[in-house]
C-alpha cells in the first residue's frame, strides 16, 4: 500500500516541532508498504501544498496526523478544529483513498472528533502496532475488531474499539524514522525530540497525558535511548538541542538517573531539556542532570496555592516547588514553572496568591497560563460559561505583565511572540527560548516588583544564570 502521512501541524509557537509521532508510527510499517510525509508546517500554501503532493504521491491511505487542539498561545481551540475539518476536506477533494486520523490531539478525544470531523478511521493513542495492524485488515478486508482504540463508522454509526491489553514493549519499536523529516526543523530550528519512555503514573485532575500514553510507565533502556541520541547526532551536524519530550522525565527517578549515566559514560555533548516534576527531584539528581548538559527544566508548578495544588491532585505542594527550585538553582539548571491561572474552582485570591508565589520563589523563568479547557473546542456552552472567569484572569495578568520582563504571558503574546523568537533565533539563540529570556531583561525597579499586596520581592534579574545555547 503507498500511505501518505500528513502532519496538519503548523505552530511555530515556541518553536516548530518535529511530527516524532508520526515518525514512530511511519518507523513501524513493514517494508513492503511505501510512505510519505507531507509535512505543512513550513509551506506556504498548506492547501495548495497538500493537494500537490497527494496527487503526486497517489495514495491508497491517508494518515493525517493531529498535534494540538489548543493554540500555542492558549488563547483558544476553536479555529484548530476548523482548520482540520478544511484539511478533511482539501483530501476528500483530491483522493479517494481512506482517511485515519490520529495523534495526541485527537487522543484527548477521539469519540468527538470522529463525529465532528467523520475521516473514515481513527486511532486514538500509541499507534505503532494498530496503525499496521489496520492497514493489514484494510487490505484483507476483515479483522479490525480486534484493532486497540480504533474508532469508525458501522452503517453510520460509530464502533469504537477498546484499547489493547497490553501498551507497547519500547525497547521493540524501531526508532523513529527521521530520514522522513523535513530539514528545516534542524537547520531553521536546530532542536529535536528524543523520548526516554512513555506514561505517567500521576492523576494531576486536568491531565490529558495518561490518555494519549497510558499510566503504565513504561521506560526504554538507557543504553538504546543513547544509541538514538548518538545516531541523531551523527546525522545532523545542525542540531544544537534536544527536548526530551516525556510526560515527565524524572518520574521513575533512577531511569532518569540511568539516562543521565549513560550520557555521562558515552560523553555524548547537546544540551538538553525536559519536563521535570518536584516528586522524584532530588539533589543527585540535579547533579547528574547538569553533568549530562541539562541545559534547562521545565516544571508544571501549576499554582502558587496549596489549596489549588491540592484541588488538581498534583500530589506536592509548594514546598516541594521551592525545594526543586532551589536544587535547580545550586546546580546552576535553569528552571522555568508553568502556572496555570483559572481553572475549575480557583477564585481570583488564588490566582494573586500564585503571582505572589512566583515573586517570591524567583525562578529561572515563568510561563503565566490563563486556563483554557480542551473541551472548550467542542462545547460552546462550556467556553461561554469559562469566558468570565479567563477574561477576569487576563486582567490580573495585564496588570502584573510590566513586574518582570522575562515572565512570558503567551496569552497577552508577553514574551511570546513570532517576531521576538525570531529576532532570538537570528542571534543564535536555541533551545526553548524561555533559556534566554532572563539575560535579555532590564533590569526592575524594586518598586515595580511589589505584589499586589504590597510586601516587597526579593527578585531581580541575576545575569549570571543564564541558559545555554
Ligand atoms: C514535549 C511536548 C511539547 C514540547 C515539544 C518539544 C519538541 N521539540 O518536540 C513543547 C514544550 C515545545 C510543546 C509545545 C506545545 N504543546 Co506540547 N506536548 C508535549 C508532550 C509532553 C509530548 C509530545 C511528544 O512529542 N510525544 C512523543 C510522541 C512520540 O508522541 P505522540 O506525538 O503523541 O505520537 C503518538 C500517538 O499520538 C500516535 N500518533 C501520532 N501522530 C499520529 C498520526 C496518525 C495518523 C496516527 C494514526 C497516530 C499518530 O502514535 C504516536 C506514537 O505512539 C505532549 C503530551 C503528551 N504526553 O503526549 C504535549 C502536547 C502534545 N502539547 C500540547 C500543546 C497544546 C502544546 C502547545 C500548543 C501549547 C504550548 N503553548 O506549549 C505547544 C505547541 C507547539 C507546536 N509547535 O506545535 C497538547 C496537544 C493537545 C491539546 N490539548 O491541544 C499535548 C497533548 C499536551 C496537553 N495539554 O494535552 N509541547
Ligand atoms: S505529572 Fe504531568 S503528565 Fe503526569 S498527570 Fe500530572 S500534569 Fe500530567
Amino acid at each position: 500500500m503507498r500511505v501518505a502521512f500528513v502532519s496538519g501541524n503548523r505552530e511555530k509557537l515556541p518553536d516548530a516541532v518535529i511530527p516524532l509521532g508520526i515518525l514512530w508510527v511511519a518507523a513501524s510499517l513493514p517494508e513492503r508498504h511505501e510512505k510519505t510525509v507531507v509535512d505543512l508546517c513550513f509551506a506556504e500554501e498548506p492547501f495548495d501544498a497538500l493537494r500537490d503532493r497527494l496527487d503526486e504521491f497517489r495514495p491508497d491511505i491517508v494518515a493525517l496526523g493531529m498535534r494540538n487542539i489548543q493554540r500555542a498561545d492558549y488563547s483558544g481551540t476553536t479555529d484548530t478544529i476548523a482548520y482540520y475539518a478544511e484539511l478533511l476536506e482539501a483530501i476528500r477533494a483530491t483522493t479517494r483513498a481512506p482517511v485515519v486520523l490520529g495523534g495526541s490531539g485527537f487522543s484527548v478525544m477521539p469519540a468527538e472528533l470522529m463525529r465532528r470531523l467523520q475521516p473514515d478511521y481513527g486511532i486514538a493513542g500509541e499507534a505503532e502496532s494498530s496503525f499496521p495492524a489496520l492497514i493489514e485488515a484494510l487490505e484483507q478486508g476483515e479483522g479490525f475488531e480486534g484493532i486497540g482504540n480504533l474508532h469508525r463508522f458501522v452503517d453510520g454509526a460509530l464502533v469504537s474499539n477498546p484499547p489493547a491489553k497490553d501498551f507497547l514493549d519500547m525497547d521493540q519499536l524501531p526508532f523513529p524514522d527521521r530520514s522522513l523529516a523535513d530539514p528545516r526543523y534542524y537547520t531553521e530550528y536546530g532542536i529535536e525530540g528524543l523520548q526516554t519512555k512513555r506514561g505517567c503514573p500521576l492523576h494531576c485532575e486536568y491531565c490529558t497525558y495518561p490518555i494519549i500514553e497510558g499510566r503504565v510507565g513504561r521506560i526504554r533502556a538507557p543504553r538504546v535511548v543513547v544509541d538514538e541520541l548518538e545516531s541523531i547526532l551523527e546525522d545532523q551536524p545542525d542540531l544544537k538541542h534536544v527536548f526530551i519530550v516525556d510526560s515527565v522525565f524524572n518520574l521513575p527517578k533512577t531511569h532518569a538517573k540511568n539516562i543521565c549515566r549513560e550520557m555521562i559514560d558515552r560523553a555524548v555533548s547537546i544540551p538538553w531539556t525536559c519536563y521535570a516534576n518536584p516528586l522524584g527531584f532530588d539533589a543527585e539528581l540535579a547533579e547528574l542532570m547538569a553533568a549530562a548538559g541539562c541545559a534547562g527544566m521545565e516544571v508544571g508548578a501549576d499554582s502558587g496555592s496549596d489549596r489549588m495544588l491540592d484541588a488538581l491532585r498534583k500530589g506536592f505542594t509548594t514546598k516541594q516547588i521551592r525545594s526543586l527550585s532551589k536544587l535547580a538553582q545550586d546546580v546552576g539548571i535553569p528552571d522555568c514553572h508553568t502556572f496555570l491561572l483559572g481553572t475549575p474552582g480557583e477564585t481570583l485570591d488564588d490566582v494573586l496568591r500564585t503571582i505572589e508565589f512566583i515573586i517570591d520563589l524567583d525562578p529561572f523563568g515563568a510561563i503565566l497560563m490563563a486556563w483554557v479547557d480542551d473541551y472548550e473546542a467542542l462545547d460552546p456552552a462550556l467556553a461561554k460559561e469559562r469566558r468570565k472567569l479567563h477574561e477576569a484572569v487576563l486582567e490580573v495578568l495585564e496588570e502584573h505583565k510590566t513586574e518582570f520582563s522575562w515572565w512570558s504571558i503567551p496569552s497577552l503574546g508577553v514574551n511570546y511572540d513570532p517576531t521576538l523568537f525570531e529576532m532570538l533565533r537570528k542571534r543564535g539563540f536555541h533551545g526553548p527560548l524561555w533559556q534566554h529570556m532572563r539575560q535579555m531583561a532590564a533590569p526592575v525597579s524594586r518598586r515595580r516588583a511589589r505584589s499586589r499586596t504590597g510586601r516587597p520581592s526579593r527578585s531581580k534579574p541575576d545575569a549570571t544564570r543564564v541558559g545555554s545555547q
